[in-house]
């Protein structure tokens, strides 16, 4: 039978958790409990150590030719109210306008945009290594990479290999949603499926870059399904050591047609960090994305299981237009006084996980 007390015995053994084990956690009365254990875990593995980056993000078009039911970005086609692309010129002044020395990433998220083509994206990706070299590009969720691999026909292989000559350094996490059929149907029936979404990364992998991965909860997913998810991660990760960091993703509900049902509340969020650390034995970082769950929560977040904040991201649109009243950046002082504030250490990384060190200017 299993008790809170069993799987205290094993996560102390370091044994891996179960599925029942995991809905056990999603389903047990004491939260904090739940996320004491979490911390000890996150302690184990990282002590009081917290990350940050300095980052950038950018969204170079929201045509998206995808249907997904919970997106406030994306517009169907060019040309729709709100509907925007950048050429590389565009794109180029709007990043100069934005960054500053010492920046070390940017990350960029695309809608599937039909209009465009491939040449567009390595053509990107060649700008930013030529005038801001001291920028690792993370860019093109799994959904993106399978939506080039379809339209431009190539494998996906081709088109990771073709990207990283111009200058891809790393995938980002999203559109895995919630891997299970019956869910992906109903929110976002055109894209990616989930097998689909693994073998990007599974392939990814083999080519030697790092990804991160992301689980969207809060929508209609049940408890089993969200564990089923961690854990067809952590089996790919068992083959391919490839992830660095789970971001869990709080579905946010305005602007978008699934505005009638509620947005995850401060326990979800807490609850599911919690979970994802106890569950994800061989993912090294679990991030509690500020932007997604307001800084109050994220900071706290870091006490139940994740131990890295994200970056100061500077303009994110995904989640304002979705309703998030979180602020447009944050400095990294503020990041700083966040984890320190709650008697954390924080370090500066970079998208890979090496540390920064600066020296007060
Ligand atoms: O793929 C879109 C999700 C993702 C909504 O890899 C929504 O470091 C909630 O993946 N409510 C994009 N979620 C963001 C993302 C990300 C963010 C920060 C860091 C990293 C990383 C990755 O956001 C999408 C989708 O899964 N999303 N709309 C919404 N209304």
């Amino acid at each position: 039978m299993i008790t809170f007390e069993s799987i205290e015995h094993k996560v102390a053994n370091r044994e891996r958790l179960s599925l029942e084990e995991g809905c056990f956690l999603f389903s047990h009365p004491d939260l904090l409990a739940v996320a004491r254990l979490a911390h000890s875990v996150r302690t184990r593995l990282h002590g009081k150590t917290t990350y940050y980056n300095w980052n950038l993000h950018l969204n170079s078009t929201n045509v998206c030719e995808a249907d997904c039911l919970f997106c406030s970005f994306s517009r169907l086609k060019t040309g729709e109210p709100k509907a925007y692309t950048m050429t590389i010129e565009v794109a180029e002044k709007w990043i100069r306008d934005r960054y500053k020395p010492g920046m070390t990433e940017i990350h960029i998220v695309n809608g599937l945009n039909p209009d465009l083509d491939f040449d567009y994206y390595p053509n990107l990706l060649r700008m930013i290594r030529r005038e801001f070299p001291e920028l690792h590009i993370k860019a093109f969720t799994a959904v993106e990479i399978h939506y080039f691999a379809q339209k431009y026909n190539m494998t996906y292989a081709e088109v990771l290999k073709n990207l990283m000559e111009a200058g891809l350094g790393s995938l980002p996490g999203g559109g895995a949603e919630v891997f299970a059929d019956r869910v992906r149907k109903k929110i976002c029936r055109d894209k990616a499926t989930a097998e689909e979404w693994l073998d990007v990364h599974r392939q990814a992998h083999a080519l030697g870059l790092k990804s991160n991965c992301t689980m969207l909860y809060g929508t209609i997913e049940t408890i089993e399904e969200r564990v089923d998810h961690l854990i067809r991660l952590r089996s790919l990760q068992d083959e391919t050591n490839g992830f660095q960091v789970l971001i869990p993703l709080a579905f946010h509900n305005e602007g978008n047609r699934m505005e009638r049902l509620p947005a995850p509340t401060a326990v979800d969020d807490l609850r599911v960090i919690a979970v994802s650390r106890l569950m994800l034995d061989n993912i090294p970082h679990i991030k509690a994305y500020w932007v997604m769950l307001g800084i109050k929560t994220a900071q706290t977040a870091l006490l139940c299981g994740a131990n890295d904040i994200d970056g100061t991201v500077t303009e994110e649109k995904i989640y304002h237009m979705a309703g998030s009243r979180s602020p447009d950046a944050l400095a990294t002082s503020d990041i700083k006084h966040l984890i320190t504030a709650a008697g954390l250490e924080p370090q500066e990384r970079t998208t890979t996980y090496e540390l920064v060190a600066r020296t007060a200017a």
